[in-house]
């Protein structure tokens, strides 16, 4: 199959071109390097079936012409400002990078016949859960303006599919760990951020008491989860979960790093973020029946495989 992954030089996008390459497919990957990283394809470019489209999807009618240029069997739409803090602080980059960009991909998609988009949507659509493991049929009360906006675009993809014919797919990643996740911002993913100032022995600064948990899953298994959805022939369209169907606590992840680095200093504790949900679990129930998806990397073993030196590669 011939795809098309925005976001391509992104973690988790970088990750879902070397699975669909290694699974014999032809990729086109989209990446403006506003937030993708050219050292996460280092493995990837050069590769005979990938081609890298350097362009800014958000910006008049790229979209359109990526598409009609590569004529994909589906669209893996991954491309977004990623990160619950930020979508407070740019309301407007928010709109424009996670609702408008989803608007110009079905668009573009609608005009070359594309039978398929993955979207990656996340557990953030839920909002504070009146229960827990949260099945895709809860109900969807984001509390910040991310998972807002992650709402709004699966609705934009289902109208999409109800026009169009054609599979929407929306993935809701819970959260997604694992090698090539950036570690250098404060915005940056918890267990990228703790691990590489645990390792530099520096203090890490918990936000809240350390209670909240969070459903971890390594980027090895989303990006299968994405190949899956992508290339398998069912027609279905909608919401599915990507997670592990368990979650840990943040002071449980830091025993799992002091494990790993015995020496490093205690946490500072600072206040609650805000638009932060204090639980969090996924149930997988359904990436299982619709996907054959099953998770295959436990947190100890992930976290292991990224910061304990000579540790092997998973
Ligand atoms: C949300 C989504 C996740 C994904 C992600 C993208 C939920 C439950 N999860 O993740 O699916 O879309 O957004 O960014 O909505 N923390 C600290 N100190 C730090 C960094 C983080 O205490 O230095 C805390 C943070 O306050 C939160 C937890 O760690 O309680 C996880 O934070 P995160 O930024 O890794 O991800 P989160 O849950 O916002």
């Amino acid at each position: 199959m011939r795809l098309l992954v925005t976001g391509a030089a992104g973690f988790i996008g970088s990750h879902t071109c070397d699975c669909l390459l290694a699974n014999g497919h032809r990729v086109d990957g989209a990446d403006d390097f506003r937030s993708g990283r050219r050292e996460n394809l280092r493995q990837t470019l050069g590769r005979e079936n990938f081609r890298l489209h350097e362009i800014d999807l958000a910006d008049g009618n790229a979209a359109d012409r990526v598409v009609a240029e590569i004529r994909p069997d589906a669209i893996i739409h991954l491309a977004a400002l990623v990160s619950v803090p930020q979508s407070i602080e740019h309301p407007a980059l928010n709109r424009l990078l996670n609702v408008e960009m989803t608007r110009m991909i079905a668009a573009a998609a609608s005009a070359c016949k594309v039978p398929k988009i993955v979207f990656a949507s996340s557990s953030a659509v839920y909002g504070e859960p009146a229960g827990i493991p949260l099945a895709e049929t809860a109900d969807l009360r984001p509390i910040n303006p991310y998972g807002a906006a992650k709402l709004e675009s699966e609705a934009i993809l289902e109208s999409w599919s109800r026009a169009s014919g054609g599979a929407a797919l929306s993935l809701r990643y819970f959260n997604v760990y694992g090698p090539r996740q950036y570690p250098g911002s404060p915005y940056s993913g918890v267990i990228a951020r703790f691990g590489q100032l645990f390792r530099e022995g520096r203090p890490v600064c918990v936000s809240g008491d350390g209670g909240q948990t969070r459903d971890f899953i390594h980027v090895h298994d989303v990006s299968r989860a994405n190949c899956l959805a992508a290339t398998n022939r069912r027609r279905w369209s909608g919401a599915i979960n990507i997670c592990m169907g368990r979650s840990r606590s943040l002071l449980d992840l830091m025993a799992v790093l002091r494990g790993i680095f015995p020496a490093a200093p205690s946490p500072i504790h600072g206040p609650s973020r805000p638009g932060d949900i204090y639980h969090s679990c996924g149930d997988a129930a359904r990436a299982r029946e619709l996907l054959g998806f099953q998770t295959t990397i436990e947190l100890e073993a992930g976290i292991a495989s990224i910061f304990r030196e000579g540790a092997k590669s998973l």
